[in-house]
């Protein structure tokens, strides 16, 4: 895809870059987005109604197996264009920070470095009664639908997933790194999110606030981002990433 000399030029010369991720970057892995992930035995669950702890407190065996179906799928997909575009970006640009919402670990898969995971690893298990990290041979017998979750070898409450459901409070010190980068890039690039998930939505009104250029991957319109230093790249992620580092740094070294 084109990619405009002026856009290409920012990101080239930006001190300081700030990507942000969203279940749209790892659609093309076979990864349903987080809006869509209702196929099959799970169309007549809301994904909004399944990622809460009411609904864990309610049906444990609901909520647990369909972390397990979604685990069985993340197992099964790799890293993408855009996913490798992005360990690209890292070795070009002065200075990277990768802030996704994403729970399926593909950033770390295709080798970047310190990813600011802000809703934790869909492969990591913890006590629902004490947060404590279960070790995840243990705690993840198969990916088979359970009649209940398994138990804590510590204290007996029911294993869940280490993600962070609505109603729940982010990581802090990831958070305040998240918001203290965004604060602080000349470009903040915002990849196949929604946009309307608190915390991580206030990142890219807050990069907007601080004099930040903005670019947009989504094949859908993303609301809220109609700015006069907002790009729009209207495509897909694995169409527009590697586009985007080509046109930034091609012909300076292998990209
Ligand atoms: C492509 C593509 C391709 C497709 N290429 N793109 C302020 C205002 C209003 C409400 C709130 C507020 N502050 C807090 C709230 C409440 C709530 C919230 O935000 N609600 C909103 C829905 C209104 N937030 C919370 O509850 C948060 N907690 C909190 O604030 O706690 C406060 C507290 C403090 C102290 C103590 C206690 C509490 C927690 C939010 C946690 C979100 N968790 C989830 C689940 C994680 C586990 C799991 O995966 O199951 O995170 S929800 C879900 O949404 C998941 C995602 O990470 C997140 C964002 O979704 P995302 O990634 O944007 O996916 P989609 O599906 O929405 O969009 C995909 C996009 O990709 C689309 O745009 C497509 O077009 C695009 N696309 N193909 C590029 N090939």
């Amino acid at each position: 895809m084109q990619i405009p000399e002026p856009l290409a030029r920012s990101v080239r010369d930006a001190r300081h870059v700030v990507a942000l991720t969203g279940a749209g970057i790892s659609a093309e892995s076979g990864l349903p987005t987080f809006r869509e992930a209702q196929t099959g035995l799970w169309a007549r669950y809301r994904p909004e109604d399944l990622a809460t702890p009411e609904a864990f407190a309610r049906d444990p065996a609901l909520v647990w197996n369909w972390y397990a179906w979604r685990r069985s799928l993340v197992r099964a997909a790799e890293p993408n264009a855009a996913h490798y575009a992005l360990v690209r970006l890292a070795q070009h640009a002065a200075r990277l920070t990768l802030i996704t919402q994403n729970v399926d670990g593909l950033h770390r898969r295709a080798g970047s470095a310190d990813v600011i995971e802000l809703h934790g690893d869909v492969m990591r298990t913890k006590c629902s009664r004490e947060g404590t990290v279960v070790n995840a041979v243990d705690a993840h017998p198969s990916d088979d639908a359970l009649e209940a979750p398994p138990r804590c070898p510590r204290c007996g409450a029911y294993l869940r997933p280490d993600v962070v459901w609505f109603g729940e409070a982010l990581p802090s010190a990831s958070l305040e790194t998240a918001s203290e980068a965004a604060a602080r890039c000349d470009v903040f690039l915002s990849i196949g999110t929604s946009g309307i998930v608190f915390p991580a939505a206030s990142l890219l009104p807050l990069a907007l606030e601080s004099g930040a250029a903005v670019v947009v991957v989504n094949p859908e319109p993303q609301p809220g981002t109609d700015h006069e230093r907002a790009w729009h790249l209207q495509a897909s992620a694995t169409e527009a990433l590697p586009a985007l580092v080509e046109a930034a740094w091609q012909g300076r070294g292998q990209v």
